[in-house]
């Protein structure tokens, strides 16, 4: 094993340990200070720099915001934690504790640090449209980011108003590859309203934060999901039909029946916290298989007896997906 190779899988753990670190501060923070997602009196809403907006969860001013700091010896919030918030003005306090964290969502920065997005998130909505054009990489990009925190994908085909001859056969096509292996997909307008019953139905009770490129019309679905909601939405770029970054914090929202968070569109979901010999656990049509090949360390290329290209071969495994899968490894590989 090489100089270099024996750094990048430092690198890997150094990233994934700051990951377990972060949990691990919450929860060591929960039994010194004891408390639960019952005894917590706050909510995160959204963050701002250094500041925070909480709801309270006080039976006597449930719903009323109120501005907050946090102490400094509590690991960095963010939307959707449940915590504890003591007032020091009218409307503002101090964030003195942070309750148990059932999920944590968060994308690694470029220098494979672990960015928390959102706390206590049931699902992910990765939601893509035919503008701006969608890339199956970045789809699985993120799927496999989802599938690693344990968390719930759906997929959404956002503005099927603009659909045409020219892009529905390719978005189609795209689609099946992920409805074939499991992932529910919902077909939807946020313009026209077209299949957000059928959205709503399946984000019911629960809590899910929005994902995906700039301009795909997170916040729009989330205005047409609520009537009195009235999340900023921005057109795109002139000319290059990109999305123009109108989002900048993640926000959470309550419907009539669940819980949304807003997030801001991003370029890329890079993957640089994952250990390479663990990707193809993102992979959810690919990880069963592997215990079948003959190889313990087989790279699925071309070795004999290889149980995932002998299914590409007979058709079960996508070869885009395969081909996603050493596309995404050797970044892993090169970080
Ligand atoms: N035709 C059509 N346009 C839509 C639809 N949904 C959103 N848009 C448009 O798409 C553009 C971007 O919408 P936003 O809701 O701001 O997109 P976003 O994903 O929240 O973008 P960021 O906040 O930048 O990440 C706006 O011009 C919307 O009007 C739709 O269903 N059909
Ligand atoms: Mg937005
Ligand atoms: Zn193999």
């Amino acid at each position: 094993m090489n100089k270099r190779r024996l750094s990048i899988q430092q690198q890997t753990r150094i990233a994934e340990n700051q990951q377990r670190e972060l949990q691990v501060n919450s929860d060591s923070f929960v039994d010194q200070s004891g408390p639960t997602a019952q005894n917590c009196n706050g909510r995160v809403i959204s963050h701002y720099g250094q500041q925070l907006d909480v709801e309270s969860l006080q039976n006597d001013q449930r719903g009323r915001l109120i501005r907050c700091h946090q102490r400094s010896n509590l690991p960095q919030l963010v939307t959707g934690d449940l915590v504890i918030w003591e007032a020091d003005g009218e409307d503002t306090g101090v964030i003195t504790a942070l309750g148990h964290r059932s999920s944590l969502f968060g994308r690694p920065t470029a220098v494979s640090e672990f960015k928390p997005v959102a706390a206590n998130i049931d699902r992910v909505l990765v939601v893509i449209a035919p503008i701006p054009e969608p890339f199956m990489n970045l789809i699985d990009r993120y799927l496999v980011g989802i599938e690693c925190l344990g968390l719930k994908p759906l997929l959404v085909l956002n503005k099927v108003d603009v659909l045409n001859s020219t892009n529905s056969n390719y978005l189609d096509s795209m689609l099946s590859k992920y409805e074939v292996i499991g992932y529910p997909v919902f077909r939807v307008s946020a313009q026209t309203g077209l299949g957000l019953s059928d959205l709503e139905a399946a984000l019911a009770e629960e809590t899910t934060i929005l994902v995906g490129q700039s301009g795909v019309g997170k916040s729009s679905l989330i205005n047409s999901l609520g009537p009195d909601i009235d999340t900023e939405v921005g057109a795109l770029s002139q000319g290059k039909a990109k999305g123009t970054h109108t989002t900048t914090t993640a926000k959470l929202i309550h419907l009539s029946t669940f819980d949304l968070v807003d997030s801001p569109g991003i370029r890329e979901f890079s993957l640089g916290h994952i250990e390479p010999d663990r990707l193809i656990e993102g992979f959810v049509e690919m990880r069963s298989l592997t215990g079948n090949c003959k190889f313990r360390d087989c790279a699925h290329q071309s070795e004999p007896d290889c149980a995932i290209q002998e299914a590409v071969a007979n058709g079960q495994i996508n070869p885009q997906r395969l081909e996603s899968y050493f596309q995404i490894l050797q970044t892993l590989q090169n970080t």
